[in-house]
């Protein structure tokens, strides 16, 4: 079995990789960051015997590299069996009018359009193989909105309707489509969103007891591993601390859990 996920060198599509070749997957491992793809190459074929891992250096928000990368994957990789569309960030936590144009675009671009290209990249062969699983990672913040977060939320929206409308388009096929929608989850995310800020991305889990990505992984894994007869159509998981609403408990009774 293969496994493609988007977004594998850090966070939660590097622990997918970890726990998918675990669990007995080949898995193609995308990202920008080609360096850490090949450290974590090696590192699965190491552990879990050559050929587990290849990686695939790719930015998905340009659609012409990611279709001729699915194309020209090794003979003995094109049959993917599960897509992992994770790849995904937040930009500022400002008003919407404030966020500036490249964020936005940003935003959009590997959200929303990165999923598409590999879906158009991939849901095909899918078909004609007859088998095949769509695992897009969305967000609480598809279900919700928080001041400052108004684009990522519009983008995980969609990106709980594209899975929605995928599974209607693959209605009566043997494919499965997937959204799980993590909530807090300490990763590089914060980072990101604060370009690199450390005391702003650290406060965002301090003192209270986030999700690890390990966990969302094992959130990926039940819905992969499900018998072929059940398609999770969303699985939403949050930290014990977080409630709807984003609202987290800080402090003391967010310790010793
Ligand atoms: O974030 P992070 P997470 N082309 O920053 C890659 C959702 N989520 O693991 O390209 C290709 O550690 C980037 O790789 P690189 C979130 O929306 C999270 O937390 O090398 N890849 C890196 O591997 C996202 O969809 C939280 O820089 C691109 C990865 O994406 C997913 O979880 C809460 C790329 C990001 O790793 C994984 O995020 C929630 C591009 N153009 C939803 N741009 C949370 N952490 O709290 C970025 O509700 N990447």
């Amino acid at each position: 079995m293969i496994s493609l996920i988007t977004g594998a060198s850090f966070g939660i599509g590097e622990a997918c990789a970890y726990r998918l070749a675990r669990d007995g997957y080949r898995v193609i491992l995308a990202a920008r960051s080609a360096e850490k793809l090949r450290r974590l190459e090696t590192e699965l074929n190491d552990q879990h015997g050559p050929d587990t891992a290849l990686a695939l250096p790719l930015d998905v928000v340009d659609a012409g590299a990611v279709h001729a990368a699915i194309r020209e994957l090794p003979p003995d990789w094109q049959h993917i069996d599960v897509l992992i569309n994770n790849a995904g960030l937040a930009l500022n936590l400002v008003p919407v009018y404030e966020n500036s144009v490249e964020e936005i675009d940003t935003m959009i671009d590997v959200n929303i359009k990165g999923v598409l290209y590999l879906i158009r990249a991939v849901v095909p062969g899918m078909l004609e193989r007859g088998r095949g699983h769509i695992v897009n990672i969305g967000s609480t913040a598809g279900h919700e909105l928080y001041p400052g977060g108004t684009i990522y939320s519009a983008t995980k929206h969609a990106v709980l309707a594209l899975t929605n409308g995928l599974k209607q388009d693959l209605h009566g096929t043997p494919l499965r489509v997937t959204a799980v929608s993590p909530g807090l989850t300490e990763t590089d995310f914060s980072r990101v969103r604060f370009k690199g800020d450390e005391a702003r991305a650290g406060a965002v889990y301090a003192d209270t007891h986030a999700l690890t990505a390990e966990e969302v992984a094992d959130a990926v894994a039940y819905c992969v591993h499900a018998p072929e007869s059940v398609n999770v159509q969303e699985l939403l998981v949050m930290p014990r601390v977080q409630s709807p609403g984003i609202r987290v408990v800080r402090g003391e009774a967010a310790r010793g859990l």
